[in-house]
């Protein structure tokens, strides 16, 4: 049996054409595990990419009273396994012994002008997606009455 962890990955919104050393994921686990006690060398991402041996980190980074481990993911090849558009990021590990799972979702982009019926799927990614982008907000909304 394997228990439900929440998973946060980050960023929200990765540009392929992003350059960076790490992605972040945050985990959380429920009552009665604690995050200190995870093998970090047993997490995965999709089954395929291993954590990062450091940093590890055990914080509360969203501030809502419950642990969570802060482990990294190489960039490069997290976006090698990625196709554009609304991918899920499952990771797995092990506690004290126990297995756990959890998923986040990741819009995916790679340039606006092949990706931009995209953002539409996600109206509350649109800050971090120009942000990502380096588009300003005047810039995209020209770039909309065109398309
Ligand atoms: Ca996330
Ligand atoms: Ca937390």
């Amino acid at each position: 049996m394997s228990i439900q962890a929440t998973v946060d990955f980050k960023p929200d919104v990765l540009n392929l054409r992003s350059k960076g050393k790490w992605v972040t994921v945050y985990i959380e686990l429920p009552d009665g595990y604690d995050v200190s006690e995870i093998n970090a060398s047993s997490i995965r991402l999709n089954e395929k990419i291993s954590a990062e041996p450091c940093p590890v980190e055990v914080g509360d980074y969203d501030r809502d009273g419950v642990k969570d481990l802060m482990v990294k993911f190489d960039r490069e090849k997290v976006k090698s396994i990625l196709k554009t558009g609304m991918q899920t990021i499952t990771i797995t590990g092990i506690v004290a012994g126990t297995p756990f799972h959890g998923s986040d979702e990741v819009l995916v982009i790679a340039n606006l002008r092949q990706n931009f019926p995209l953002l539409f799927l996600q109206p509350s990614l649109f800050p971090q997606i120009l942000k990502q982008l380096k588009i300003r907000k005047r810039a995209f909304l020209r770039l909309g009455e065109a398309y």
